[in-house]
């Protein structure tokens, strides 16, 4: 029960005891009754006061607490607000820093870029000027073939007042200080080839109208063999080269070709016309020309 309902109480019951005493006229009795009921409410307020004190110290203890939890509570706050701000000014540093590091990268891209078109035309062009040095080599190393046997053939022709020696083995045809070897039979491209090189000489290379002419005289009606073939890269023919290496300059292809027809036809080979047409190097029908320099 609160205090305030034990006061209420203590003064309703002294009103009775008083009424009673004035009713019954006993005033020692009353007076008696007077001191304890002053007692009791003495005691009912100290009790009443020390429990008001006991509450209010405690209320003053969780108000104090409350204020200290609240000023902690702030610091945290303002704490929090510092590493926020903080992290923030971090973020826009690495994000600045990424933008940089990403545009230098791309400059270096570029630059790389640039840098391996340009090695790869370097290339290219030392490319072209190795074939050319190999081609200029190669007729270099002809003409030479050439002029040392004109030279040897003149020279030989003064010691003996005349020419006496023998220009080209039997059956071989002297033309222009080259000697020419028309087969009688027939094999496959790379059989003609072996054949030519065993007796010292190569497939032949038709250098010009000239010889293209002496060639056509002597076809007997028969297809051969020239030196020359098609270069393919992937299938596809890039050009044509004689069997000492040298590009196709000179030409006497018969109207229609060269063809490649079932692109499979990278041999050359002299129609009885005279006329080149390209064919499979497979191919057994033609016989071969020959061609080598003369011996004296
Ligand atoms: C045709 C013509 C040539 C080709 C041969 C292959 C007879 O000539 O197409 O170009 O090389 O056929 O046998
Ligand atoms: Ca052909």
């Amino acid at each position: 029960m609160p205090p305030s309902s034990w006061t209420l109480l203590g003064i309703t019951s002294l009103a009775l005891q008083l009424k009673r005493s004035l009713e019954l006229g006993r005033w020692e009795y009353y007076k008696q009754r007077l001191f304890f009921l002053v007692l009791a409410l003495l005691m009912a307020t100290v009790l009443w006061a020390l429990i008001l004190s006991t509450l209010l110290s405690k209320a003053s203890r969780e108000r104090a607490a409350l204020l200290s939890n609240q000023d902690l509570l702030r610091t945290n706050a303002s704490e929090q607000k510092l590493m926020l701000s903080a992290l923030k000014e971090d973020v826009g540093t690495c994000g600045n820093c990424c933008s940089m590091t990403k545009a230098q990268l791309q400059t270096t891209l570029t630059e790389f870029k640039d840098t391996r078109a340009k090695l790869m035309e370097q290339q290219s062009t030392l490319k072209e000027l190795q074939d050319r040095v190999i081609q200029d080599l190669a007729k270099a190393g002809r003409d030479r073939e050439n002029i040392r046997s004109e030279l040897f053939r003149a020279l030989e022709a003064v010691k003996h007042g005349n020419s006496s020696c023998e220009l080209c083995p039997p059956s071989w045809l002297l033309f222009q200080g080259s000697c020419y070897y028309f087969s009688e039979t027939q094999a496959v491209w790379d059989t003609a080839q072996s054949h030519c090189a065993g007796q010292g000489a190569h497939l032949v290379i038709v250098s010009n109208l000239d010889e293209q002419g002496f060639l056509s005289q002597h076809t007997r009606g028969r297809g051969y063999w020239l030196g020359l073939r098609a270069i393919r890269h992937l299938g596809k023919i890039q050009g044509y080269q004689w069997v000492d290496g040298i590009s196709l300059t000179f030409s006497h292809w018969n109207s229609g070709e060269p063809n490649d027809s079932r692109g499979q036809e990278d041999c050359i080979m002299m129609l009885h016309s005279g006329l080149w047409n390209d064919a499979p190097c497979a191919n057994e029908r033609d016989g071969w020309i020959c061609e080598k320099r003369s011996s004296c």
